[in-house]
Protein backbone atom coordinates (compact mmCIF):
# COMPACT_ATOMS: atom_id res chain seq x y z
CA UNK A 1 0.00 0.00 0.00
CA UNK A 2 1.79 3.60 -1.05
CA UNK A 3 1.44 6.34 1.70
CA UNK A 4 -1.41 8.43 1.41
CA UNK A 5 0.40 11.39 1.44
CA UNK A 6 2.56 13.21 -1.62
CA UNK A 7 5.14 14.45 1.09
CA UNK A 8 5.64 11.59 2.80
CA UNK A 9 6.08 9.06 -0.35
CA UNK A 10 8.64 11.94 -1.51
CA UNK A 11 10.02 11.40 2.10
CA UNK A 12 10.20 7.88 2.00
CA UNK A 13 11.78 7.85 -1.65
CA UNK A 14 14.87 9.70 -0.06
CA UNK A 15 15.52 7.53 2.84
CA UNK A 16 15.65 4.73 0.43
CA UNK A 17 18.08 6.69 -1.99
CA UNK A 18 19.87 7.80 0.58
CA UNK A 19 20.94 4.71 2.20
CA UNK A 20 20.01 1.77 -0.47
CA UNK A 21 21.17 -1.07 1.36
CA UNK A 22 19.31 -0.61 4.40
CA UNK A 23 16.29 -2.87 3.60
CA UNK A 24 15.17 -3.31 7.56
CA UNK A 25 15.17 0.21 8.10
CA UNK A 26 12.88 1.26 5.21
CA UNK A 27 10.58 -1.73 6.52
CA UNK A 28 10.56 0.23 9.31
CA UNK A 29 10.17 3.92 8.04
CA UNK A 30 7.64 2.50 5.62
CA UNK A 31 5.52 1.47 8.50
CA UNK A 32 5.43 4.37 10.47
CA UNK A 33 5.11 7.14 7.46
CA UNK A 34 2.04 5.16 6.34
CA UNK A 35 0.46 5.43 9.70
CA UNK A 36 0.89 9.04 9.79
CA UNK A 37 -0.42 10.01 6.60
CA UNK A 38 -3.58 10.98 8.18
CA UNK A 39 -1.50 12.99 10.76
CA UNK A 40 0.72 14.84 8.10
CA UNK A 41 -2.64 15.47 6.35
CA UNK A 42 -4.78 16.91 9.16
CA UNK A 43 -1.46 18.80 10.63
CA UNK A 44 0.73 20.15 7.45
CA UNK A 45 2.66 22.05 9.93
CA UNK A 46 4.42 18.51 10.49
CA UNK A 47 6.20 18.87 7.23
CA UNK A 48 6.35 22.00 6.87
CA UNK A 49 8.63 22.33 10.29
CA UNK A 50 11.23 20.01 8.89
CA UNK A 51 9.15 16.99 11.92
CA UNK A 52 9.06 14.49 9.12
CA UNK A 53 12.54 14.69 7.98
CA UNK A 54 14.35 15.08 11.50
CA UNK A 55 12.15 12.38 11.91
CA UNK A 56 14.03 9.66 9.92
CA UNK A 57 17.33 10.79 10.06
CA UNK A 58 18.98 9.98 13.27
CA UNK A 59 20.60 12.52 15.54
CA UNK A 60 24.28 10.54 15.70
CA UNK A 61 25.63 7.67 14.81
CA UNK A 62 28.68 6.40 16.31
CA UNK A 63 30.33 3.29 14.28
CA UNK A 64 33.57 1.70 15.96
CA UNK A 65 36.57 -1.28 16.20
CA UNK A 66 36.34 -4.03 18.78
CA UNK A 67 39.50 -5.72 18.79
CA UNK A 68 39.54 -8.54 21.60
CA UNK A 69 42.21 -11.67 21.96
CA UNK A 70 40.11 -14.99 22.16
CA UNK A 71 41.49 -17.65 24.98
CA UNK A 72 43.83 -18.69 22.47
CA UNK A 73 45.72 -15.29 22.03
CA UNK A 74 43.97 -15.21 18.52
CA UNK A 75 43.22 -11.35 17.75
CA UNK A 76 39.37 -10.59 16.20
CA UNK A 77 38.08 -7.33 15.59
CA UNK A 78 33.98 -6.59 15.09
CA UNK A 79 32.14 -3.78 14.54
CA UNK A 80 30.61 -1.91 17.35
CA UNK A 81 27.52 0.70 17.26
CA UNK A 82 25.08 3.20 18.97
CA UNK A 83 22.62 4.99 17.03
CA UNK A 84 21.24 8.24 18.61
CA UNK A 85 17.99 8.46 17.02
CA UNK A 86 15.91 10.97 18.93
CA UNK A 87 16.44 12.68 22.10
CA UNK A 88 13.49 14.90 22.06
CA UNK A 89 11.58 13.50 24.89
CA UNK A 90 14.15 12.24 27.05
CA UNK A 91 17.88 10.64 26.95
CA UNK A 92 18.42 8.13 24.30
CA UNK A 93 17.05 4.82 25.78
CA UNK A 94 17.61 1.40 24.23
CA UNK A 95 18.97 -1.90 24.10
CA UNK A 96 22.41 -3.26 22.54
CA UNK A 97 22.73 -6.18 20.30
CA UNK A 98 25.18 -8.82 19.91
CA UNK A 99 24.57 -10.86 16.96
CA UNK A 100 26.54 -12.02 13.75
CA UNK A 101 23.43 -10.72 11.94
CA UNK A 102 23.61 -6.76 13.16
CA UNK A 103 24.60 -4.03 10.73
CA UNK A 104 23.62 -0.37 10.40
CA UNK A 105 20.33 -1.12 9.03
CA UNK A 106 19.19 -3.72 11.96
CA UNK A 107 20.32 -0.90 14.56
CA UNK A 108 18.98 1.86 13.08
CA UNK A 109 15.45 -0.19 12.16
CA UNK A 110 15.17 -0.70 15.90
CA UNK A 111 16.58 2.50 17.40
CA UNK A 112 13.97 4.36 15.00
CA UNK A 113 11.03 1.62 16.67
CA UNK A 114 12.72 2.50 19.99
CA UNK A 115 12.00 6.06 19.26
CA UNK A 116 7.92 5.32 18.89
CA UNK A 117 7.71 2.45 21.82
CA UNK A 118 9.68 4.75 24.48
CA UNK A 119 7.44 7.82 23.75
CA UNK A 120 4.43 5.20 24.41
CA UNK A 121 5.35 4.02 27.72
CA UNK A 122 4.53 8.07 28.90
CA UNK A 123 8.32 7.94 30.90
CA UNK A 124 10.85 10.43 29.30
CA UNK A 125 12.88 8.46 27.28
CA UNK A 126 14.33 8.98 23.73
CA UNK A 127 15.16 6.78 21.36
CA UNK A 128 18.57 4.95 20.82
CA UNK A 129 20.00 1.27 20.02
CA UNK A 130 23.28 -0.21 19.87
CA UNK A 131 25.14 -3.59 19.38
CA UNK A 132 27.53 -5.96 17.49
CA UNK A 133 28.16 -8.27 15.29
CA UNK A 134 29.77 -10.35 18.16
CA UNK A 135 28.67 -13.86 18.31
CA UNK A 136 28.95 -14.61 21.92
CA UNK A 137 27.37 -18.06 21.27
CA UNK A 138 30.17 -20.68 21.79
CA UNK A 139 32.51 -17.68 23.59
CA UNK A 140 33.83 -18.51 27.33
CA UNK A 141 33.20 -16.49 30.17
CA UNK A 142 36.61 -14.69 29.36
CA UNK A 143 36.17 -13.98 26.03
CA UNK A 144 32.57 -12.67 26.62
CA UNK A 145 34.48 -10.45 29.64
CA UNK A 146 37.25 -9.06 27.28
CA UNK A 147 35.19 -8.35 24.11
CA UNK A 148 32.49 -6.41 26.47
CA UNK A 149 35.34 -4.44 28.27
CA UNK A 150 36.92 -3.51 24.71
CA UNK A 151 33.28 -1.99 23.35
CA UNK A 152 32.55 -0.27 26.63
CA UNK A 153 36.53 1.33 26.41
CA UNK A 154 35.01 3.57 22.92
CA UNK A 155 31.03 3.55 24.34
CA UNK A 156 31.94 5.14 27.32
CA UNK A 157 32.50 8.46 25.81
CA UNK A 158 29.09 8.94 24.01
CA UNK A 159 26.90 7.99 27.21
CA UNK A 160 25.89 8.45 30.49
CA UNK A 161 22.85 8.64 33.04
CA UNK A 162 21.58 11.58 31.44
CA UNK A 163 22.50 11.35 28.20
CA UNK A 164 22.11 7.99 26.46
CA UNK A 165 21.31 4.81 28.82
CA UNK A 166 22.20 1.39 27.07
CA UNK A 167 20.37 -2.29 27.86
CA UNK A 168 20.35 -5.69 26.91
CA UNK A 169 18.79 -7.05 23.91
CA UNK A 170 19.72 -9.94 21.24
CA UNK A 171 23.17 -12.04 23.04
CA UNK A 172 22.95 -9.07 26.19
CA UNK A 173 21.80 -10.46 29.38
CA UNK A 174 22.74 -9.97 32.83
CA UNK A 175 26.39 -11.38 32.32
CA UNK A 176 27.12 -9.02 29.71
CA UNK A 177 25.43 -5.47 31.21
CA UNK A 178 27.49 -7.12 34.05
CA UNK A 179 31.12 -6.76 32.34
CA UNK A 180 29.92 -3.32 30.53
CA UNK A 181 29.06 -1.40 33.37
CA UNK A 182 32.35 -2.72 35.82
CA UNK A 183 33.78 -1.20 32.66
CA UNK A 184 31.87 1.90 32.72
CA UNK A 185 32.69 2.42 36.14
CA UNK A 186 36.47 1.89 36.16
CA UNK A 187 36.75 4.03 33.44
CA UNK A 188 34.58 7.02 34.73
CA UNK A 189 35.05 6.37 38.59
CA UNK A 190 31.68 7.34 38.51
CA UNK A 191 28.48 4.35 39.96
CA UNK A 192 25.93 5.81 38.34
CA UNK A 193 22.58 4.19 36.28
CA UNK A 194 24.27 4.23 33.24
CA UNK A 195 22.81 0.81 31.74
CA UNK A 196 19.63 -1.16 33.19
CA UNK A 197 19.31 -4.54 33.43
CA UNK A 198 21.66 -4.55 35.83
CA UNK A 199 21.82 -7.37 38.29
CA UNK A 200 20.02 -7.03 42.05
CA UNK A 201 23.07 -6.26 43.91
CA UNK A 202 24.81 -3.04 41.60
CA UNK A 203 21.39 -0.86 41.36
CA UNK A 204 19.17 -3.51 39.23
CA UNK A 205 15.92 -3.21 39.53
CA UNK A 206 13.10 -5.98 40.62
CA UNK A 207 11.03 -7.32 37.54
CA UNK A 208 13.27 -5.91 34.78
CA UNK A 209 14.58 -9.25 33.89
CA UNK A 210 10.67 -10.76 33.90
CA UNK A 211 9.29 -7.04 32.71
CA UNK A 212 9.15 -7.36 28.28
CA UNK A 213 7.12 -10.94 28.47
CA UNK A 214 5.08 -9.60 31.39
CA UNK A 215 4.28 -6.60 30.05
CA UNK A 216 3.74 -8.16 26.67
CA UNK A 217 0.90 -10.43 28.45
CA UNK A 218 -0.23 -7.37 30.26
CA UNK A 219 -1.26 -6.06 26.77
CA UNK A 220 -2.08 -8.75 24.95
CA UNK A 221 -4.73 -9.87 27.93
CA UNK A 222 -6.14 -6.17 27.50
CA UNK A 223 -6.43 -6.22 23.96
CA UNK A 224 -8.23 -9.32 24.17
CA UNK A 225 -10.60 -8.99 27.46
CA UNK A 226 -11.86 -5.88 25.17
CA UNK A 227 -13.22 -8.54 22.30
CA UNK A 228 -14.48 -10.49 25.32
CA UNK A 229 -11.56 -13.35 25.42
CA UNK A 230 -8.53 -14.57 27.35
CA UNK A 231 -5.97 -16.26 28.15
CA UNK A 232 -7.77 -18.86 30.25
CA UNK A 233 -8.08 -22.28 28.17
CA UNK A 234 -6.52 -20.76 25.26
CA UNK A 235 -3.17 -22.64 23.54
CA UNK A 236 -0.13 -20.48 23.40
CA UNK A 237 2.66 -20.67 20.63
CA UNK A 238 5.69 -18.51 21.42
CA UNK A 239 8.74 -18.56 19.22
CA UNK A 240 12.29 -18.25 20.82
CA UNK A 241 13.22 -18.85 24.24
CA UNK A 242 15.61 -16.30 25.12
CA UNK A 243 15.03 -13.54 27.60
CA UNK A 244 11.19 -12.34 26.72
CA UNK A 245 10.09 -15.62 25.47
CA UNK A 246 10.55 -17.20 29.45
CA UNK A 247 8.75 -14.63 30.67
CA UNK A 248 5.96 -14.21 28.67
CA UNK A 249 5.63 -18.19 28.95
CA UNK A 250 5.78 -17.63 32.48
CA UNK A 251 2.84 -14.69 32.38
CA UNK A 252 0.82 -16.56 29.56
CA UNK A 253 0.59 -19.72 32.17
CA UNK A 254 -0.25 -17.74 34.94
CA UNK A 255 -2.77 -16.14 33.05
CA UNK A 256 -4.65 -19.35 32.43
CA UNK A 257 -3.01 -20.11 28.81
CA UNK A 258 -1.26 -23.24 27.78
CA UNK A 259 1.76 -22.80 26.36
CA UNK A 260 2.81 -25.55 23.81
CA UNK A 261 5.89 -24.54 21.53
CA UNK A 262 8.96 -22.59 22.06
CA UNK A 263 11.63 -22.54 19.17
CA UNK A 264 15.15 -21.11 18.94
CA UNK A 265 17.16 -20.61 15.66
CA UNK A 266 17.53 -24.00 15.27
CA UNK A 267 14.04 -25.73 15.20
CA UNK A 268 11.19 -25.71 17.62
CA UNK A 269 9.80 -28.00 20.48
CA UNK A 270 6.37 -29.39 20.99
CA UNK A 271 4.98 -30.05 23.84
CA UNK A 272 0.50 -30.90 24.26
CA UNK A 273 0.71 -31.51 27.81
CA UNK A 274 2.04 -27.86 28.31
CA UNK A 275 5.54 -26.32 28.36
CA UNK A 276 7.58 -26.71 31.27
CA UNK A 277 9.24 -23.35 32.22
CA UNK A 278 11.94 -24.66 34.97
CA UNK A 279 12.99 -27.10 32.63
CA UNK A 280 13.18 -24.75 29.76
CA UNK A 281 15.12 -22.10 32.45
CA UNK A 282 17.59 -24.75 32.71
CA UNK A 283 18.15 -25.56 29.32
CA UNK A 284 18.37 -21.77 28.39
CA UNK A 285 19.51 -19.63 31.70
CA UNK A 286 21.63 -22.00 33.74
CA UNK A 287 23.43 -24.68 30.80
CA UNK A 288 22.93 -22.08 27.71
CA UNK A 289 22.46 -25.08 25.12
CA UNK A 290 20.14 -25.80 22.14
CA UNK A 291 16.28 -26.01 23.01
CA UNK A 292 16.31 -29.63 21.45
CA UNK A 293 17.55 -30.65 24.61
CA UNK A 294 13.74 -29.94 25.76
CA UNK A 295 12.52 -32.82 23.84
CA UNK A 296 15.48 -35.47 25.59
CA UNK A 297 14.40 -34.76 28.71
CA UNK A 298 10.55 -33.93 28.49
CA UNK A 299 8.91 -37.70 27.87
CA UNK A 300 5.95 -36.74 25.15
CA UNK A 301 7.87 -33.95 23.87
CA UNK A 302 8.62 -33.34 20.04
CA UNK A 303 11.75 -31.87 18.16
CA UNK A 304 11.45 -30.18 14.73
CA UNK A 305 13.99 -28.71 12.63
CA UNK A 306 13.97 -25.47 11.27
CA UNK A 307 12.31 -22.85 13.45
CA UNK A 308 9.69 -21.27 10.96
CA UNK A 309 7.45 -23.89 10.85
CA UNK A 310 5.86 -23.42 14.59
CA UNK A 311 3.43 -21.50 13.00
CA UNK A 312 1.85 -24.30 11.74
CA UNK A 313 0.85 -25.62 15.57
CA UNK A 314 -2.77 -24.59 15.78
CA UNK A 315 -3.31 -22.04 18.99
CA UNK A 316 -5.93 -19.07 19.79
CA UNK A 317 -2.84 -16.92 20.69
CA UNK A 318 0.66 -16.29 18.97
CA UNK A 319 3.80 -14.62 20.23
CA UNK A 320 6.45 -14.38 18.37
CA UNK A 321 9.24 -13.44 20.64
CA UNK A 322 12.62 -14.57 18.48
CA UNK A 323 14.12 -11.77 15.77
CA UNK A 324 12.51 -9.42 12.92
CA UNK A 325 10.64 -11.22 10.28
CA UNK A 326 10.61 -14.23 11.60
CA UNK A 327 6.49 -14.66 10.43
CA UNK A 328 5.99 -14.77 7.23
CA UNK A 329 3.30 -14.76 5.25
CA UNK A 330 2.80 -18.37 4.98
CA UNK A 331 3.46 -18.61 8.79
CA UNK A 332 0.68 -15.99 8.94
CA UNK A 333 -1.97 -18.11 6.52
CA UNK A 334 -1.70 -21.02 9.01
CA UNK A 335 -2.48 -19.00 12.02
CA UNK A 336 -5.22 -17.77 10.90
CA UNK A 337 -6.81 -21.15 8.98
CA UNK A 338 -5.99 -22.43 12.67
CA UNK A 339 -8.26 -20.32 14.40
CA UNK A 340 -5.87 -18.25 15.46
CA UNK A 341 -7.74 -15.15 17.25
CA UNK A 342 -4.60 -13.07 18.81
CA UNK A 343 -0.94 -12.24 17.92
CA UNK A 344 0.92 -9.96 20.15
CA UNK A 345 4.96 -9.49 19.28
CA UNK A 346 7.36 -9.77 21.49
CA UNK A 347 10.00 -9.15 19.30
CA UNK A 348 10.72 -6.27 17.71
CA UNK A 349 9.30 -6.34 13.77
CA UNK A 350 8.62 -10.41 13.59
CA UNK A 351 5.88 -9.71 11.29
CA UNK A 352 6.75 -9.27 7.98
CA UNK A 353 4.51 -6.59 6.51
CA UNK A 354 2.44 -8.93 4.56
CA UNK A 355 1.86 -10.96 7.03
CA UNK A 356 0.66 -7.88 9.32
CA UNK A 357 -1.92 -6.75 6.32
CA UNK A 358 -2.90 -10.76 6.61
CA UNK A 359 -3.69 -10.67 10.63
CA UNK A 360 -5.53 -6.97 9.95
CA UNK A 361 -7.50 -8.13 6.97
CA UNK A 362 -8.93 -11.53 8.67
CA UNK A 363 -9.70 -9.84 12.08
CA UNK A 364 -7.29 -10.81 14.21
CA UNK A 365 -6.25 -8.86 16.90
CA UNK A 366 -3.06 -7.90 16.83
CA UNK A 367 -0.65 -6.11 19.08
CA UNK A 368 2.36 -4.07 17.02
CA UNK A 369 5.71 -4.97 18.85
CA UNK A 370 6.39 -1.23 19.75
CA UNK A 371 2.92 -0.79 21.89
CA UNK A 372 2.94 -4.68 23.14
CA UNK A 373 6.94 -5.47 24.11
CA UNK A 374 7.38 -1.83 25.54
CA UNK A 375 6.97 -3.51 28.92
CA UNK A 376 10.99 -3.89 29.11
CA UNK A 377 12.07 -0.18 28.67
CA UNK A 378 9.35 0.78 30.57
CA UNK A 379 10.93 -1.23 33.63
CA UNK A 380 14.44 0.39 32.76
CA UNK A 381 13.14 3.79 33.28
CA UNK A 382 11.91 2.69 36.74
CA UNK A 383 15.40 2.07 36.91
CA UNK A 384 16.80 4.64 35.84
CA UNK A 385 14.22 6.67 38.60
CA UNK A 386 15.42 3.99 41.29
CA UNK A 387 19.08 4.86 40.66
CA UNK A 388 18.34 8.38 40.24
CA UNK A 389 16.64 8.40 43.92
CA UNK A 390 19.45 5.99 45.36
CA UNK A 391 16.50 3.56 46.81
CA UNK A 392 14.56 0.65 45.46
CA UNK A 393 11.07 -0.79 45.05
CA UNK A 394 9.91 -3.95 45.71
CA UNK A 395 8.75 -6.36 42.69
CA UNK A 396 5.21 -6.08 43.87
CA UNK A 397 5.48 -2.01 43.41
CA UNK A 398 7.27 -2.50 40.15
CA UNK A 399 5.13 -5.19 38.94
CA UNK A 400 1.68 -3.08 39.57
CA UNK A 401 3.29 -0.30 38.00
CA UNK A 402 4.24 -2.13 35.00
CA UNK A 403 0.87 -3.53 34.72
CA UNK A 404 -0.57 0.35 34.95
CA UNK A 405 1.67 1.49 32.20
CA UNK A 406 0.90 -1.48 29.52
CA UNK A 407 -2.69 -0.91 30.42
CA UNK A 408 -2.58 3.14 29.77
CA UNK A 409 -0.38 2.21 26.70
CA UNK A 410 -3.28 -0.36 25.42
CA UNK A 411 -5.89 1.90 25.66
CA UNK A 412 -3.88 5.18 24.38
CA UNK A 413 -2.56 3.45 21.63
CA UNK A 414 -6.44 2.18 21.18
CA UNK A 415 -7.77 5.58 21.79
CA UNK A 416 -5.00 7.25 18.57
CA UNK A 417 -6.62 4.70 16.16
CA UNK A 418 -10.36 5.54 16.83
CA UNK A 419 -9.66 9.30 16.79
CA UNK A 420 -7.96 8.75 12.98
CA UNK A 421 -11.31 6.62 11.84
CA UNK A 422 -9.25 3.60 12.37
CA UNK A 423 -10.65 1.78 15.30
CA UNK A 424 -9.18 -1.57 15.60
CA UNK A 425 -5.89 -1.13 13.84
CA UNK A 426 -3.45 -0.73 17.40
CA UNK A 427 -0.46 -0.74 14.21
CA UNK A 428 -1.45 2.95 13.60
CA UNK A 429 -2.92 3.70 16.65
CA UNK A 430 0.73 2.83 18.54
CA UNK A 431 2.24 4.83 15.43
CA UNK A 432 0.50 7.78 15.49
CA UNK A 433 -0.01 8.10 19.66
CA UNK A 434 3.97 7.78 19.94
CA UNK A 435 4.74 9.86 17.38
CA UNK A 436 2.45 12.87 18.47
CA UNK A 437 4.73 13.22 21.72
CA UNK A 438 7.93 13.33 20.35
CA UNK A 439 6.54 15.60 17.48
CA UNK A 440 4.89 18.06 19.90
CA UNK A 441 8.73 18.31 21.70
CA UNK A 442 10.36 18.92 18.47
CA UNK A 443 8.05 21.44 17.36
CA UNK A 444 8.72 23.39 20.70
CA UNK A 445 12.14 23.37 20.28
CA UNK A 446 11.95 24.87 16.75
CA UNK A 447 14.59 23.27 13.95
CA UNK A 448 17.68 21.99 16.12
P1 LIG B 1 17.72 -13.41 23.73
O1 LIG B 1 19.09 -13.31 23.21
O2 LIG B 1 17.52 -13.64 25.19
O3 LIG B 1 16.90 -14.53 22.97
C1 LIG B 1 16.73 -14.48 21.59
C2 LIG B 1 15.91 -15.66 21.16
O4 LIG B 1 15.54 -15.49 19.79
C3 LIG B 1 16.71 -16.96 21.21
O5 LIG B 1 15.84 -18.04 21.43
C4 LIG B 1 17.32 -17.01 19.81
O6 LIG B 1 17.70 -18.29 19.39
C5 LIG B 1 16.19 -16.47 18.97
N1 LIG B 1 16.74 -15.86 17.76
C6 LIG B 1 17.64 -14.85 17.69
N2 LIG B 1 17.97 -14.57 16.41
C7 LIG B 1 17.26 -15.43 15.67
C8 LIG B 1 17.16 -15.64 14.30
N3 LIG B 1 17.88 -14.93 13.41
N4 LIG B 1 16.30 -16.63 13.86
C9 LIG B 1 15.59 -17.37 14.75
N5 LIG B 1 15.65 -17.21 16.09
C10 LIG B 1 16.47 -16.26 16.53
O7 LIG B 1 17.00 -12.06 23.28
P2 LIG B 1 15.67 -11.40 23.85
O8 LIG B 1 14.72 -12.43 24.32
O9 LIG B 1 16.06 -10.30 24.76
O10 LIG B 1 15.09 -10.70 22.53
C11 LIG B 1 14.16 -11.32 21.67
C12 LIG B 1 13.44 -10.26 20.84
O11 LIG B 1 12.76 -9.37 21.72
C13 LIG B 1 14.34 -9.38 19.97
O12 LIG B 1 13.64 -9.03 18.81
C14 LIG B 1 14.53 -8.14 20.84
O13 LIG B 1 14.84 -7.01 20.07
C15 LIG B 1 13.14 -8.03 21.46
N6 LIG B 1 13.02 -7.26 22.69
C16 LIG B 1 13.79 -7.53 23.77
C17 LIG B 1 13.61 -6.81 24.95
C18 LIG B 1 14.35 -7.12 26.18
O14 LIG B 1 14.06 -6.49 27.21
N7 LIG B 1 15.27 -8.08 26.20
C19 LIG B 1 12.65 -5.70 25.01
C20 LIG B 1 11.83 -5.55 23.82
C21 LIG B 1 12.06 -6.29 22.71
P3 LIG B 1 19.25 -18.70 19.34
O15 LIG B 1 19.64 -18.91 20.78
O16 LIG B 1 19.28 -19.93 18.53
O17 LIG B 1 19.98 -17.55 18.70
O1 LIG C 1 13.86 -3.40 22.30
C1 LIG C 1 13.82 -3.01 23.48
O2 LIG C 1 12.92 -2.27 23.88
C2 LIG C 1 14.88 -3.45 24.38
N1 LIG C 1 15.73 -4.24 23.98
C3 LIG C 1 14.94 -2.93 25.79
C4 LIG C 1 15.57 -1.58 25.84
C5 LIG C 1 15.85 -1.04 27.22
O3 LIG C 1 16.45 0.04 27.26
O4 LIG C 1 15.46 -1.63 28.23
Amino acid sequence: MSIQNEYLNRLMECVIQRDPGQPEFHQAVREVLTSLAPVANARPELIREGVMDCLVEPERIIKFRVPWEDDKGGIHVNRGYRVQFNSAIGPYKGGLRFHPSVNESIIKFLGFEQVFKNSLTGLPIGGGKGGSDFDPKGKSDAEVMRFCQSFMNELFKYIGPDTDVPAGDIGVGAREIGYLFGQYKRLRNEFTGVLTGKGLTYGGSLARKEATGYGLCYFTDNMIRAAGKSFEGANVVISGSGNVAIYACEKATQLGGKVVAMSDSNGYIYDKDGIDLDLVKQIKEVERARIKVYADRKPGAEYHEGCVNIWNIPCGIALPCATQNELPLEGAKALIKNGCFAVAEGANMPSTPEAMDAFLEAGVLFAPAKASNAGGVAVSALEMSQNSMRFSWTFQEVDDRLKQIMTDLYHNAAGAAAQYGLAGNLVAGANIAGFLKVADSMLAYGLV
